[in-house]
């Protein structure tokens, strides 16, 4: 297949070009691999025939990245060759049915980077950042929740107090389960790769911890806390009764999406305000858990739904529900995809909070324009689209390592007795 096909839209628009101005047509698309910060992050970029216009997207599945990058250049990329990068919408759903099995994140994440690229050169072509094209500015920049973490509840409160000094008001606060491989914690060097979990242990030492910042710190401070689906469902109920007494912000993923049929009886064994979301990839995951009111934060990772024309849909359901965004913000979604949940929370009315990620400076040399954050808040720099750039020549000097499976980030945590758990 040639790059350069103007002429060979494989499902081509049936009707003319926007507004009579001349054809723009897209011309290239590529999977630009890069890990500035040792995370594996998948770009887009489209290339139309418009002389330096070009949009980026998040395709970020730090797991699976080649069968990301195999989707979009096998598949998407000879679909959309020769297109008019104005039409999102159709573009979306021309790709989105063209597989007749839908959703799922290697496709969506695939999706997402052809989605978000094309709001990107629609911002270009308008002159005016994506919120614009969104509905416009709601908020001056975005409320941030970032994470403190530590060996032990002291190390923990340090960590709190730093940040709270940098600026930040809502903070994640998790703790090592002491021998035990604890998500959100730095591992024990001490301990094997595989290290054990015990779901009983962490339940005993995190009322602790919030307890120890509630007597410490006191009560302004607004503090969050991720399970990650790590426990039994009815240890997860428990775990948020006893929780309840430190107002948190909210609860995260105490369910996993095989589990969302627990929602309802969280819901009626305690108030705690729940976010939920990250590893859903379709509109059946979620559409229950709005509609009954369920949840009080969707948190879903927009590249793994397929982008920001449908993370856009979601919002709005959300808003006829009560429910607030907290899209998903870690190190594995590139600073294009941080900058698509910024524009999109500052155009959406019911924004509740957004995850941070501070990316350091060899991140923001690879994409210059990376959403600033002070203030204990995330702003957008006002230039046409997403405004974020990549430099290829930098990108390239940070090429993926040569392992697949990602064990020495995420290796298989198992129960005391061997069998794995969810991550
Ligand atoms: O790759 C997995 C991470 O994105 C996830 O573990 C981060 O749970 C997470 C969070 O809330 O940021
Ligand atoms: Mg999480």
């Amino acid at each position: 297949m040639t790059d350069q096909s103007p002429t060979w839209p494989l499902a081509p628009n049936p009707w003319e070009p926007t507004g009579g101005r001349p054809a723009i047509t897209i011309r290239n698309v590529r999977a630009i691999c890069t890990q500035p910060e040792g995370i594996r992050l998948i770009v887009v970029k489209i290339e139309t025939s418009e002389p330096d216009l070009y949009g980026l997207g998040c395709a970020t599945f730090t797991q699976r990245p080649r069968a990301v990058v195999e989707a979009i250049e096998s598949y998407l990329k000879p679909m959309i060759l020769g297109r008019d990068p104005n039409d999102i919408e159709d573009i979306y759903q021309t790709c989105y049915l063209s597989s007749y099995w839908r959703t799922g994140p290697i496709m969506n994440n695939a999706l997402s980077g052809v989605d978000q690229a094309l709001w990107d050169i629609k911002g270009k072509l308008a002159n005016m950042p994506v919120y614009q094209l969104l509905g416009g500015k709601t908020r001056r920049a975005a409320t941030l929740y970032t994470h403190a973490s530590g060996k032990d509840v002291s190390e923990v409160e340090d960590n709190v107090r730093a940040l709270m000094a940098r600026g930040f008001t809502h903070i994640r606060a998790q703790v090592a389960v002491p021998g035990y491989h604890t998500y959100g914690t730095k591992a024990d060097p001490g301990l094997p790769i595989q290290q054990p979990w015990n779901e009983s242990a962490y339940v005993r030492i995190v009322p602790r911890l919030f307890d120890h910042l509630r007597t410490q710190i006191g009560d302004e401070l607004e503090l969050l806390h991720d399970i990650h689906e790590r426990i039994q469902p009815i240890l997860a109920i428990n775990l948020a009764k006893d929780l309840e007494q430190f107002r948190l912000f909210f609860l995260e993923d105490p369910f996993a999406p095989e589990d969302i049929g627990w929602f309802k009886c969280m819901r009626e064994a305690t108030p705690i305000p729940i976010a939920m979301g990250e590893l859903f990839v379709n509109q059946t995951e979620w559409e229950v858990l709005i509609k009954d009111r369920l949840i009080d934060f969707i948190r879903v990772h927009i590249s793994a739904i397929g982008g920001l024309s449908i993370a856009q849909k979601l919002a709005h359901f959300c808003e006829f529900f009560g429910v607030r965004t907290a899209w998903h913000g870690p190190g594995d979604v590139s600073p294009v995809g941080h900058a698509a949940n910024l524009h999109l929370d500052l155009a959406s009315t019911n924004f509740g909070i957004q995850e941070a990620h501070i990316f350091g400076d060899q991140a923001r040399e690879v994409f210059p324009g990376t959403p600033e954050v002070h203030d204990g808040m995330m702003w957008a720099n006002d230039k046409p689209g997403l405004g974020v750039d990549l430099d290829e020549e930098l990108a390239a000097k940070y090429p993926f390592g040569d392992y697949e499976l990602m064990h020495q980030d995420f290796p298989p945590v198992r129960r005391i007795d061997g069998s794995p758990i969810r991550w």
